[in-house]
């Protein structure tokens, strides 16, 4: 669904240059379908019958005899098969990850691992010679001479080795049949070197992001410190200390998933659509399913896997959450709220006490307007995500747990870095009105890399939002956050002036950035790697190239080809070239 959108810039095809790799036919055109019917689909769903899935769980880890623990080595397969999203839904064809067909899932294992034991992880496509959804050719994308479905897997969070992060460009077809550019290695190392947090891993072929993603490639992969962690005594075990992966889906009548096959600006881009909403909540694989919980307190690590929909969360009894992390990282104490935002691919850790609620049943609701913030108002549908039941009595085993008032203390935050940079973002829209695509600091993914960070560093960056649409943007290896998020005032004559000479200082960025100062929200206040980028705001953000937890440097080479990269966190942007190389230097 394209919402309005505000035109920024006006651009011609011609000006782009923009068809790469040799021209392959796309899917056929899959049956029509409006709005209001993919609606209706998702309505016939009744909410809240089935159960909340548990999601199957990996150890990429053992312990010797002598307690000692033994880095793993799990080998996790791409397979085709058939999903049941809903009890009274036929079966959807979806991509999954799992140690066989069988046990593949949406969204996959549970991958456990242990900080300071390494995880190996040889990863392996077994997809079919064609992709289950619509792509688009004309945004650069992986386009394999033979057939099949480019893949590679990059662990969001993960302080890993640039050959082991997932490069777009190192995408694989079936049994590697075909391999991307980059390509080096079928078995990826994870160091697991990083603080103890949560981490999600997922699909990262060149320009198949959003489509891969949206036919099911999303795990969830968890760094346990087996010290700290216990210290805290927070709820734990697979029953107290959950993950939820929350996203959105739209469905045809037989089941299969709806992706729209045409785009906003057909004849530039004749499938990309600027933004994935869909009218069904998935969670852990069931739309709208319930979860039975005790009187008592849980942990959900909530992992917001949607395209492009925020979430606004709210208990519908008004209870509180109280909010533990942010990503990867512990807050450095809780904060309690009635509600919080999660954009995608942001992670929420939570706990919530069912002791305190005085009615048996409870809903997640969510409040948040899509595109947000400034786009349609929620529904009945999209309101909802998942329900809670609680059974009455005294929970069993006795709630011991606590939530401490002081969780983690990381090195303590400076303003100060000697490396400055402006990241600006920009969408550009055609003659009418819609966007064709959207670049950072002007430049495509394959333009000469300009971040080039020393490794151990830290760094500021102004990053400013010159388009309409939150963007929440996502840094691979580096972990940041905001120290200040400022209106940009006489924004439109500021964007004119970028618009023209693409360079912020030239543009007097420090007349413009002196409008009202947003606060940011407590519960965002640690070392996360995704930040929401306000629209027309300048967000501040330091960023740091190495152990965040005590400032130490990476404990491997991080200035290794392929590099890495940031981008935005919007699928259907990433896609389409919100997205910039990230190099590290010695
Ligand atoms: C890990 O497993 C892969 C695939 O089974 C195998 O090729 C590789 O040799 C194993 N590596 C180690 C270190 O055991
Ligand atoms: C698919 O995209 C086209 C072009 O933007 C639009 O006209 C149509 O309404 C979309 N279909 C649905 C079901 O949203
Ligand atoms: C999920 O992420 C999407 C895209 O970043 C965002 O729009 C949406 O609000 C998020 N939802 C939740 C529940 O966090
Ligand atoms: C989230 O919902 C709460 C409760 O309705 C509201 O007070 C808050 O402003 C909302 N936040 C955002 C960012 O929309
Ligand atoms: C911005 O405003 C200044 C002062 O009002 C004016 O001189 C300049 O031409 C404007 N620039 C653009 C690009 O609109
Ligand atoms: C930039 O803004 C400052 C503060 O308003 C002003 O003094 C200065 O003249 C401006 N410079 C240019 C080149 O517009
Ligand atoms: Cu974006």
């Amino acid at each position: 669904m394209v919402r309005a959108m505000i035109l920024v810039v006006v651009l011609t095809t011609a000006v782009l240059g923009f068809m790469t790799g040799p021209c392959v036919s796309t899917p056929p055109p899959p049956p029509q379908v409006t709005e209001a019917q993919l609606q209706q689909i998702a309505a016939s769903l009744q909410m809240y019958v089935d159960e909340l899935p548990e999601i199957p769980r990996l150890y990429g880890y053992s312990w010797d005899s002598n307690g000692v623990p033994v880095p793993g080595n799990l080998t996790i397969g791409m397979y085709e098969k058939k999903w049941k999203f809903h009890r009274d839904f036929p079966p959807t064809t979806v991509f999954a990850y799992g140690t066989s067909a069988e046990a593949a899932t949406v969204p996959g294992p549970i991958i456990e691992a242990l900080r300071n034991t390494r995880t190996l992880v040889t990863w392996l496509n077994f997809l079919p010679q064609k992709h289950i959804l619509p792509f688009d050719t004309t945004i650069p994308t992986a386009i394999p001479k033979n057939g099949g479905v480019p893949t590679v897997v990059h662990l969001h969070g993960a302080v890993d080795p640039a050959d082991s992060d997932g490069s777009a460009f190192a995408w694989y077809t079936s049994n590697f049949g075909e391999t991307g550019p980059k390509w080096t290695q079928a078995t990826y190392t994870y160091p697991n070197v990083q603080h103890s947090g949560n981490l999600w891993y997922h699909d990262h072929a060149l320009g198949l992001t959003r489509v891969n993603l949206l036919a099911g490639l999303v795990g969830i992969y968890r760094i346990t410190d087996p010290v700290f962690d216990h210290t805290l005594n927070l709820p734990s075990g697979p029953e107290f200390d959950r993950h939820l992966m929350v996203f959105d889906r739209s469905f045809y009548m037989d089941g299969s998933l709806y992706m729209n096959a045409t785009g906003d600006n057909p004849s530039i881009h004749p499938q990309w659509q600027p933004e994935y909403f869909g009218d069904a909540i998935i969670v852990n694989g069931k739309a709208w399913p319930y979860l039975e919980v005790q009187r008592r307190k849980y942990r959900f690590r909530i992992i917001n896997s949607s395209n492009a929909r925020f979430f606004n969360f709210t208990l519908s009894n008004g209870m509180p959450f109280t909010i533990i992390g942010s990503d990867a990282s512990y807050l450095p104490s809780p904060v309690t709220t009635p509600s919080f935002l999660l954009a995608p691919s942001e992670i929420a850790d939570v706990i919530v006490d069912f002791s305190l609620a005085s009615v048996k049943e409870i809903i997640l609701n969510n409040n948040a307007a899509y595109p947000f913030p400034g786009g349609d108002a929620v529904d009945n549908l999209n309101g909802q995500v998942m329900k809670f039941v609680v059974t009455p009595g005294n929970p069993s085993p006795p709630d011991n747990s606590v939530v401490p008032n002081i969780l983690k203390n990381y090195v303590p935050t400076t303003m100060t870095s000697s490396v400055t940079r402006y990241i600006v973002l920009y969408e550009y829209d055609s003659a009418t009105g819609n966007p064709t695509h959207l670049f950072i600091n002007g430049k495509s993914l394959t333009d000469p890399v300009t971040e080039t960070p020393k490794s151990g560093s830290t760094e500021i960056w102004h990053v400013i939002n010159l388009t309409p649409d939150n963007h929440p943007l996502h840094l691979h290896l580096a972990y940041y956050q905001a120290l200040k998020v400022q209106q940009l005032v006489d924004l439109d004559n500021f964007t004119n002036c970028m618009t023209q000479k693409n360079d912020a200082v030239a543009c007097n960025v420090s007349a413009h950035a002196t409008g009202p100062v947003d606060v940011v929200p407590a519960n965002e206040r640690t070392w996360k790697n995704v930040v929401k980028i306000k629209p027309g705001y300048q967000t501040t953000v330091i960023v740091k190239f190495n152990l965040v937890e005590n400032d130490a440097p990476y404990p491997f080479d991080a200035t290794k080809s392929p590099g890495y990269v940031y981008h935005c966190h919007i699928l259907d942007h990433e896609d389409n070239e919100m997205i910039r190389p990230l190099q590290p230097v010695p």
